[in-house]
């Protein structure tokens, strides 16, 4: 298990690891019961529980703070403003971005994914160019390039995947070609838990001109990640699966593209000036943040980055390794299970197909006793067609999942065998 770290943000106590005791009770929801049984939560890479620091952040927002940002002149918009914008400097110190300008809020990364086809895209891609994709993209990886492609008549073109759930490499190199324009991929797998070469690749693709943009929504719970180190032309999360509030997202993208971009949606803050005769666009960010924003998401994503960052990315990459570690071992006992996605680096996602069972009966089984975990294609049809598989189970752990729930998992799994046998 390797992942890449860099000397930003070291924790001095690697080595003590990581308290799961005491972590959950932060999380206030770990404590509750379902079906009279204690949770499992174990669909971190749907969206991640929220700890007690991000509800407050929202709260307090919302009990002292709440105004419209940008543009007033009184005091809580002020600080509404001040607040907001104050994440993005969080952000940008997250990601390692040069400045704060080139940290773009939207949505989330499906958001973020579509605003640079529809602008960047929309304005490089003609009819004969192509776009490159991996065989391991979720649908919001894909379908904003299928349908920007069928619009400017250009190629979708696809990296495929091997048996234990890697990209090809050679192959992908022999996608590359002069008429390449942008590749996007993701940098960790939603199903597979990959962790993708990504640096390499976006070496390769520069080496061919095209832009390169990094999805991920799953790599920046689990990761360091420095975009400046991946040299990446966009980068995109959404602050739900990092221990966030729902409807904020970020888009990163190198200044000189975000300047040359043309905005997405029109509205108010986008703008500079409007007459009927001519609009002026604001600079970015704010050209591409039309309209009201989710303030209060913003504010606690912040929050949301302070804690995992007092815990130290690198403390919760050992920690969950371990589990990881300790829950493929584990599942890999059950009789009649397969694991689905081997590859040598992983981070803490594990989907399996067990004999003759149905992934949703499995899942609907498992929650009767507490375990929740995730049944279906995931959004990442074009995959589970590689392996043939209508769907798959799939268990995905944070910092906050301990061993015994792993046990709670297998000991649902003996139950589905009783069931079916
Ligand atoms: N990209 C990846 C790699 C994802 O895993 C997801 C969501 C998205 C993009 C889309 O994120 P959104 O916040 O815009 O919806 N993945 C999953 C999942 O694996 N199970 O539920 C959502």
């Amino acid at each position: 298990m390797s992942f890449s770290t860099t000397a930003r943000n070291h924790h001095p106590c690697v080595s003590e690891g990581l308290n799961p005791g005491r972590i959950r009770r932060d999380f206030p929801i770990l404590s509750r019961k379902v079906h009279g049984k204690p949770l499992a939560y174990l669909d971190n890479a749907a969206t991640s529980q929220k700890p007690q620091q991000v509800i407050d952040a929202v709260s307090r927002y919302y009990s002292r703070t709440n105004a419209n940002i940008q543009r007033g002149v009184h005091l809580l918009s002020v600080q509404a403003t001040d607040a907001y914008e104050a994440t993005r400097e969080r952000v940008r110190k997250f990601l390692n971005a040069t400045r704060a300008e080139e940290i773009v809020f939207v949505r989330s990364t499906t958001e973020a994914v579509n605003l640079v086809a529809q602008t960047a895209g929309r304005s490089i891609l003609g009819p004969g160019d192509e776009v490159i994709v991996s065989r391991m993209e979720h649908h919001s990886n894909i379908v904003p390039w299928q349908m920007l492609c069928q619009e400017k008549g250009a190629r979708l073109r696809v990296i495929p995947v091997s048996g234990r759930g890697e990209l090809l490499l050679d192959e992908y190199e022999k996608l590359l070609n002069p008429r390449t324009r942008i590749v996007a991929v993701t940098h960790v797998s939603n199903v597979l838990g990959t962790v993708n070469p990504v640096r390499k690749m976006v070496e390769m693709a520069h080496g061919h001109g095209a832009l390169v943009l990094l999805d991920g929504a799953q790599a920046v719970p689990h990761l360091e990640v420095d975009v400046q180190e991946l040299d990446c032309d966009f980068y995109c999360f959404s602050g739900h699966k990092i221990y966030g509030p729902t409807g904020i997202g970020i888009l990163y993208g190198k200044w000189n593209h975000l300047e040359s971009m043309p905005p997405y949606q029109g509205g108010g803050e986008m703008i500079r000036s409007v007459s009927f005769e001519k609009t002026t666009y604001n600079e970015p960010p704010h050209k591409f943040e039309g309209g009201t924003p989710n303030i209060a998401g913003g504010v606690a994503l912040a929050a949301a980055l302070d804690y995992l960052e007092n815990l130290g990315l690198d403390r919760v990459a050992a920690y969950e390794n371990e589990l990881l570690e300790y829950a493929t071992s584990r599942l890999s006992q059950v009789s009649g299970l397969r694991l689905i996605g081997t590859a040598p680096s992983k981070a803490a996602v594990l989907s399996f197909v067990l004999d003759e069972v149905h992934p949703h009966d499995m899942g609907t089984i498992l929650d009767l006793e507490g375990v929740a975990i995730r049944t279906g294609h995931h959004c990442a049809q074009p995959l589970m067609d590689y392996y043939g598989l209508p769907a798959t189970a799939r268990a995905s752990l944070a910092f906050y999942n301990t061993r015994e729930e792993i046990d709670a998992l297998c000991r649902g799994l003996e139950k589905v065998m009783e069931v079916f046998e």
